[in-house]
């Protein structure tokens, strides 16, 4: 099938492709929608709300994509695909840009207020949404969204008088957009993560530096290099940091007796009042202050978001304590980088051991990083899930490591192998899509299992 000449044509029909379609309807741009499913979810409310719209479903070989005007790709299609060969690399005689594009390419093309940016490998919905309430405390009209949930395209209809948009970008959405131009661009942290689609960390690493394109401001963390922007001097960047702070960096350094996040040498506020528990969400807190200062948000409403704010939930969430033991859901620890923040932070805190419970989907990562924390702090670590036993074997003989059918097996063996002072925590290092159909999903699954517990029930699932 050929694409009609100056069509462009919208891969993914999820969240971001039909924000994409929405989008182009508004603008009155001709588009036709492709999918690689031959059935995907949602299609036929698409025929019904887009009657005049054609969609092609099944592979894209089947589809001469050549005369199309532009392709917007959705965050999880792989531009490096076959189908796109010889057209990734083409560009758009009119917009300058690459005629393969995502949707932050509209959006930029677009938003008529400046943008803050997020990216890093863990921790983005945490400062996002906290840069969101402190712009809102601050008196900006705000509207957050991107990889959090609300596509950022839908963000433009949605709050048109917005004076500001804070969005979470992913590595898959950045690697499809040519020029951000962010008012400050954040680059948080870089471990492991999604190298089943980028290949290897150079090319993960390089999809996410991608935010610094045209950036009035960088922020990033001065502990990890990774982050530092490639291609201008780093100096220029704006850096939070766990250590004491040089002049003009965010950091943490005690303050008559008591550890205080500090710009420089001038304390903002106690760490002690922060809302959000653990010593990662203190670094959390630092790369919001540093956006939120570059933004030019209010002191005092930012310091007071950060004193109510206690977290967002499936992100080291405590669900239940049961004769002495507490259970945490951190279903959002999706990498190995999260799960030994998680790790970390939770095992110097507690009183006795982890009994941890790990496993899903691998997207191709390193486990072995997580042997040497979990033979210091866990008394167990239950695996489910399809890369179990290559999780199994990195962990080597250090750890006692049991294998569990579901989810729902392995939390009822943590309830039997968990002693008082433990701590049970859900914090897989993969993704949930072998069993479930998101980590929310999978976090829900592990609190209902716990409250049937909590209850003496007896739970299945
Ligand atoms: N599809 C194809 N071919 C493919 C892959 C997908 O046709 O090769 C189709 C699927 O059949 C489906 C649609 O594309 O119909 C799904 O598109 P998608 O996977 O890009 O997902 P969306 O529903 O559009 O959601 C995307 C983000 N998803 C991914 O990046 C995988 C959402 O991030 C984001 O919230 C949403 O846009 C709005 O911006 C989710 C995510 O998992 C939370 N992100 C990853 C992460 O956080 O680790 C990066
Ligand atoms: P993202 O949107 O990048 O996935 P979240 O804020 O949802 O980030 O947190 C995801 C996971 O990362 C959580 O499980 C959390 O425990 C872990 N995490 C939070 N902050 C950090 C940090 N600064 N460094 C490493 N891991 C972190």
């Amino acid at each position: 099938m050929r694409i009609p000449r100056g069509t462009t044509l919208v891969v993914g029909l999820g969240l971001s492709g039909l924000a994409v379609c929405r989008h182009l309807e508004r603008l009155g741009v001709p588009f036709m929608v492709a999918d690689t499913r031959r059935a995907p979810p949602g299609l036929e409310a698409f025929r019904r709300a887009h009657p005049g719209v054609e969609i092609h479903c099944g592979p894209l070989d089947a589809l001469d994509m050549r005369p199309a005007q532009e392709i917007v790709l959705s965050p999880g299609v792989d531009p490096h695909a076959p189908a796109f060969a010889g057209l990734a690399e083409a560009y758009h005689p009119a917009t300058g840009e690459p005629r393969v594009i995502g949707e932050m390419a509209l959006f930029c093309r677009a938003a008529r207020a400046p943008i803050a940016a997020v990216t890093g490998s863990n921790a983005k919905s945490t400062v996002v949404t906290l840069l969101g309430e402190m712009a809102a405390e601050s008196g900006v009209r705000v509207a957050v969204g991107g990889n959090l949930g609300t596509p950022a395209l839908d963000l433009l209809a949605a709050a048109p008088e917005a004076e500001l948009y804070v969005l979470e970008l992913s590595s898959f959405q950045l690697e499809t957009t040519p020029q951000l131009n962010a008012a400050c661009a954040a680059f948080l942290n870089l471990s492991e993560d999604h190298l089943d689609r980028h290949g290897d960390m150079a090319a993960y690493r390089a999809a996410k530096q991608r935010i610094f394109r045209g950036a009035r401001c960088a922020v990033v963390n001065g502990d990890d290099a990774a982050t530092w922007p490639a291609t201008q001097p780093a100096s220029q960047a704006v850096r939070f940091t766990t250590r004491a702070p040089a002049c003009g960096e965010w950091g943490l350094a005690q303050h008559r007796g008591e550890v205080c996040l500090m710009h420089g040498d001038t304390p903002w506020m106690a760490a002690a009042e922060l809302g959000m528990a653990g010593r990662h969400n203190r670094q959390n807190a630092l790369a919001a202050l540093a956006v939120g200062h570059a933004l030019g948000l209010e002191a005092a409403a930012m310091c007071r978001v950060l004193r109510r704010f206690t977290g967002l939930a499936h992100r080291s969430e405590t669900v239940a304590c049961i004769n002495g033991v507490r259970w945490v859901n951190d279903s959002k620890g999706t990498n190995v980088g999260a799960t030994l923040a998680a790790i970390n932070g939770l095992g110097q805190s507690i009183d006795g051991r982890l009994v941890l419970l790990a496993g899903g989907v691998g997207k191709g990562a390193d486990f072995t990083p997580l042997a040497a924390p979990l033979a210091q702090y866990a008394r167990s670590v239950l695996l489910f899930g399809r890369d179990a036993d290559a999780m199994a074997r990195a962990l080597g003989k250090q750890v006692a490591v049991h294998r569990c059918d579901d989810l729902a097996d392995a939390v009822r063996q943590a309830a039997a192998v968990a002693r008082p002072g433990d701590c049970v925590l859900l914090s897989p290092a993969c993704a949930s899509l072998d069993q479930f159909d998101d980590y929310q999903a999978r976090g829900e699954a592990f609190c209902r299992q716990v409250n049937a517990l909590e209850r003496g029930a007896d739970y299945g699932g």
